[in-house]
C-alpha cells in the first residue's frame, strides 16, 4: 500500500485545532468538552470521505466501519486537561490514513477506533473499558470528575449521535500507533518502539480528616492538620515503596484538594488520588497493601479520620507476538538498527481490546521524552517513519492472511 505522508500529516494538524491551547501546539479536549465532541464529529466526516461508516455508540466511542470482518486500528481524540497534540491523535489519524492508503491499495480491510475518555476524566480509560465488557455501563455511569460531574450527565451531550452497539467480533485484531511519551526513543536516536507489554495500574482517592481552626492561635502541637497529614504519608511512603518496587514501578498523587484552601485556616481535611503502576501483578498487590497500611498508620498517629474510595484498575498485558513480529520485521525492513522491542509505563486503549482480540501497539519517539504538557512534540519525519513502517506491517500480515 502506498500511505501519503502529506495527508496524515494535514489531518494532524487540522485535528490540533479543535481544542488548541494556544501554548505551542497543545491542545485542551476533554472527553465530552465542546472541542472534543465537534473534533470527533469532523473526524467521523473524515471517516465517511475515507469511505468507512461512521458510528458512534452509547459513550461516544466513534468507529469507521468497513464493510465485513476488518483489522480495527486507532487510539483515543481526548486529552489530559492540559494535552498534547499528538497523544492519542497521532493514532487515529494513522489508523485513518492506512485505511485510506488500503483501500485504494485493495485490501486488507481496516476500521478506525477513536475511544472515548481514554485520559481518564471519570476512570481509566473509560471509553473502551466499557466497550470490551471490563466496566459496566451502570457502573461508568456514577463516575465523576473531579468538579463533580457524573459520567452519565456528561455522556448526554453525545446521546443525539449515539447508534447501536459495535460488535467486537467482526474485527480481527487490534494494532494501536502511539508516542512513547518517555524519553528512551529519542534520546537513542531511535525511530520505533514495538511494544511487549503494557503496564497494570491502581487508580484511588484517599481522603484524611482532622480539626479546621485558626491558623494563629492554634499551637502547633495541638493541631490536627491535613496537610500535614498528607506530607507524613508521602515522606513514609517514599521511604516503604523504595523496599519493593522496581526502577520501572511508579506512584503518582496527581491531585490534591485541601479543604478549606485559605491562607489562615489550618486546613481540616484533605482529599487525594493515589495512582501507582507496575508490570507486576503481584507487585502492584504489595504497593497497595504499603499504601493502605501507612495511610492507616499516619491517621492514627495525627487524630485523623481515614477513608478509601473504590479503586478502579487495569491489569498489565503482553501484546500479541504475531502481530508485534509483523511489527518488529517491517520496523527491521525500514529503520534497521533504529527500533527496540519496549514495555509500556503509559496506559492505552490497547490494554482493553487486548481482552477481546489479539492487539498490539507500535511507538514513535517523543522529544525529551515530554507527554501530557502542551510541550508534547514528536519531529514530523518520525511521525511519517511510523506510519510507513505501520503501512510495511500491515502489507505483511495482509499477504501472510
Ligand atoms: O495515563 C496514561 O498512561 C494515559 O496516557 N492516559
Ligand atoms: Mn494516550
Ligand atoms: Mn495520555
Amino acid at each position: 500500500m502506498q500511505v501519503n505522508g502529506e495527508r496524515f500529516l494535514k489531518d494532524l494538524h487540522d485535528l490540533r485545532q479543535f481544542g488548541a491551547s494556544g501554548v505551542g501546539k497543545g491542545v485542551v479536549r476533554p472527553a465530552y468538552s465542546a472541542a472534543d465532541i465537534a473534533a470527533r464529529e469532523w473526524l467521523a466526516e473524515r471517516m465517511r470521505d475515507a469511505g468507512l461508516e461512521p458510528r458512534f455508540d452509547a459513550v461516544g466511542n466513534l468507529f469507521g466501519l468497513a464493510p465485513g470482518r476488518s483489522l480495527l486500528m486507532g487510539s483515543h481524540s481526548d486529552s489530559q486537561p492540559e494535552g498534547g497534540w499528538l497523544d492519542g491523535a497521532l493514532g487515529v489519524i494513522m489508523a485513518l490514513e492506512i485505511a485510506r492508503a488500503s483501500q485504494e491499495a485493495g485490501g486488507p480491510a481496516v476500521s478506525v477506533a477513536n475511544f472515548q475518555d481514554e485520559e481518564g476524566r471519570f476512570g481509566v480509560t473509560t471509553g473502551s473499558a466499557i466497550w470490551s465488557g471490563q466496566l459496566p455501563l451502570d457502573r461508568a455511569d456514577t463516575l465523576t470528575d473531579s468538579a463533580g460531574v457524573t459520567f452519565a450527565d456528561a455522556r448526554s451531550a453525545m446521546a443525539h449521535l449515539a447508534g447501536e452497539p459495535i460488535d467486537p467480533a467482526r474485527f480481527t485484531g487490534f494494532v494501536e500507533c502511539h508516542i512513547e511519551q518517555g524519553p528512551w526513543l529519542h534520546e537513542a536516536g531511535q525511530a520505533i518502539g514495538v511494544v511487549t507489554d503494557i503496564v497494570g495500574i491502581r487508580d484511588m482517592t484517599i481522603t484524611m480528616e482532622g480539626e479546621q481552626n485558626h491558623a494563629g492561635t492554634t499551637p502547633m502541637h495541638r493541631r490536627r492538620d491535613a496537610f500535614q497529614a498528607l506530607s507524613a504519608f508521602n515522606t513514609a511512603l517514599n521511604d516503604r515503596l523504595r523496599n519493593i518496587v522496581t526502577p520501572q514501578s511508579v506512584w503518582t498523587i496527581g491531585h490534591v484538594d485541601l479543604h478549606p484552601g485559605a491562607h489562615s485556616i489550618v486546613p481540616g481535611r484533605v482529599t487525594f488520588s493515589m495512582q501507582w503502576r507496575d508490570g507486576d501483578v503481584g507487585r502492584l498487590k504489595r504497593m497497595e497493601d504499603v499504601i493502605r497500611q501507612t495511610a492507616t498508620e499516619v491517621a492514627a498517629e495525627r487524630g485523623m479520620s481515614l477513608s478509601f474510595s473504590g479503586m478502579l484498575g487495569l491489569e498489565p498485558v503482553a501484546m500479541d507476538p504475531g502481530l508485534r513480529a509483523a511489527l518488529a520485521a517491517a520496523a527491521q525492513a525500514l529503520v534497521p538498527g533504529r527500533w527496540r522491542d519496549m514495555q509500556s509505563g503509559a496506559l492505552h486503549d490497547a490494554t482493553n481490546v487486548a481482552a477481546l482480540m489479539p492487539a498490539a501497539m507500535m511507538f514513535v519517539p517523543s522529544i525529551g521524552g515530554i507527554s501530557h504538557a502542551f510541550a508534547e512534540d514528536t519531529d514530523e519525519g518520525d511521525l511519517v517513519t511510523g506510519l510507513e513502517v505501520m503501512g510495511r506491517a500491515l502489507s505483511d500480515l495482509c499477504k501472510a492472511h
